[in-house]
């Protein structure tokens, strides 16, 4: 991160990494994503997906485990190249110190059926207000500072965009400088539902297929409500401190194949130590017990199945 990136980021709140992803990438990435969007979800049948990812865990089957929600990780390709980016992570390392972690991730889609209207949020020091969506809940994770040389965030998200957006239809927004605000954002400027009702405070931030916006969950942001023709494809990968956690599950780095040393530290849930020895071992001994709880439960399942097979199922009866 060079100077004048780091002025603009301790300015505005957020950069524009052009070309972070190569054009194979975003094809690889909108290739699963095309692939994803015809399976329709369990509780949502025909209707058409905006939302994939960790955000927000809900639990979509019985028998999800607790931990490690639904991912856009379990998609494979280049969704699992990106937990570490050699063109993102030199970023991450100067906002957030070494050893952070990836805390959750989401995939947004907009268009002109998703009907999206612009909710800010964020807002350091609380200062979103008491109606921000993390305002009363805000215990200092959505901080922002810059002290003795070094960057502090609680947050940090990389929204990576697969498609072009053209500067009036929609696309991220903030108000810049926000993350370093001391009063709460005017309640009435909080929501848009058509562009014409946006605050001129607010910046839209147009970004092309391939290229990264970083920004500090501490700047009040949100979406632009769309307008127009086409569509808007955004992967979210949001980053904390190692000793923090945002989301109410982690990952399980089990369960996303071969994965490198380091792709795996920044999968570890949160702790004060990082990827210290001691802290490896309770959760390795925890991923050990999950992988033990879905072995039980198959044998369960393949038990419960034998003897429907033999005792024929109440159905024949
Ligand atoms: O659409 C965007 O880029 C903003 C997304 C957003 O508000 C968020 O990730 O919290």
């Amino acid at each position: 991160m060079n100077d004048q990136e780091k002025y603009l980021f301790d300015l505005r709140g957020y950069i524009v990494v052009k070309n972070a992803l190569t054009p194979e990438q975003v094809n690889d990435l909108s290739k699963h994503l095309e692939e994803q969007r015809k399976v329709p979800a369990p509780k949502q049948k025909n209707k058409k997906r905006h939302i994939f990812g960790s955000d927000r865990t809900v639990f979509e089957n019985e028998a999800d485990a607790a931990w490690s929600s639904p991912s856009l990780l379990e998609w494979g390709g280049t969704y699992i190249d990106l937990i570490d980016l050699p063109t993102i992570a030199p970023y991450l390392e100067t906002l957030l110190g070494g050893g952070y972690r990836l805390d959750h991730d989401y995939l947004k889609i907009e268009s002109a059926d998703s009907k999206h209207m612009l909710y800010l949020h964020g807002g350091g020091q609380g200062a979103g207000g008491p109606r921000d969506i993390v305002g009363p809940t805000d215990g200092g994770q959505c901080f922002y500072r810059y002290n003795n040389g070094k960057f502090y965030n609680g947050l940090v998200a990389v929204a990576f965009e697969l498609s072009d957006v053209s500067p009036e239809t929609g696309g991220f927004a903030c108000v810049p400088g926000s993350h370093k605000m001391n009063f709460a954002l005017p309640e009435d400027w909080r929501i848009s539902k058509t562009q014409d009702e946006v605050h001129e405070c607010v910046d839209q931030v147009n970004a092309n297929a391939g290229d990264a916006i970083i920004f500090t969950e501490a700047c009040a942001h949100g979406t632009i409500p769309w307008e127009g023709g086409g569509e808007r494809r955004t992967i979210f990968y949001k980053y904390c401190p190692h000793a923090v956690a945002w989301g109410a599950c982690f990952y399980n780095a089990d369960n996303y194949g071969e994965l490198t040393d380091n792709q795996r530290a920044i999968l570890a849930p949160p702790s004060a130590y990082g990827s210290h020895d001691h802290t490896a071992a309770i959760w390795k001994k925890a991923q050990a017990e999950q992988a033990e709880l879905h072995r039980l439960r198959k044998e369960v399942a393949e038990l419960r199945a034998l003897q429907d097979d033999t005792l024929g199922s109440p159905a024949d009866s």
